[in-house]
């Protein structure tokens, strides 16, 4: 009995260990931006949507997060990011938040700089073509960009 007793507890010690593991993720998402007051609004809106710790790096344009896995993730992160107006790998701000950032925040949306920052160029992002929930790409068939990921 008593080696019953400490074998469950080993195990219950073992699943919380697993738990809390699986809980902290650490990851690097490309964001585009400018400057330090783009760090600034990177990071502040990274943690607002609940990353415990969020660094931007102007240089090589790489938001480095973490977070808790059962508190948030990197799509709702990635969403923060981009209604604070800027471009991250998988999801795009809009024309609206874009155009409120400070003008030496209004980094280069072109294909061309969106593809050396790690950022999918808008046009290629699922949203865009995504107009009153059908898809104008031709030969989309109103369904692919439409899904939200
Ligand atoms: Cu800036």
């Amino acid at each position: 009995m008593k080696t019953l007793k400490i074998v469950s507890l080993l195990s219950l010690f073992m699943s919380f260990a697993a738990v809390s593991i699986a809980q902290t993720k650490t990851e690097s998402i490309p964001v585009s931006g400018n400057c330090n007051m783009c760090k600034s609004n990177i990071e502040k809106a990274a943690k607002k949507a609940g990353a415990t710790t969020a660094s931007w790096n102007k240089d090589s344009k790489v938001l480095t997060i973490k977070y808790n896995s059962s508190t948030t993730n990197t799509a709702k992160i990635q969403q923060s990011v981009a209604d604070a107006g800027y471009d991250t790998r998988d999801i795009k701000t809009t024309d609206a938040a874009y155009n409120k950032l400070h003008a030496c925040c209004q980094y280069d949306r072109s294909p061309e700089a969106a593809s050396a920052a790690g950022v999918k160029p808008a046009e290629d992002s699922k949203m865009d073509c995504c107009k009153d929930g059908k898809c104008s790409k031709p030969g989309h068939n109103g369904k692919d960009c439409c899904k939200k990921s």
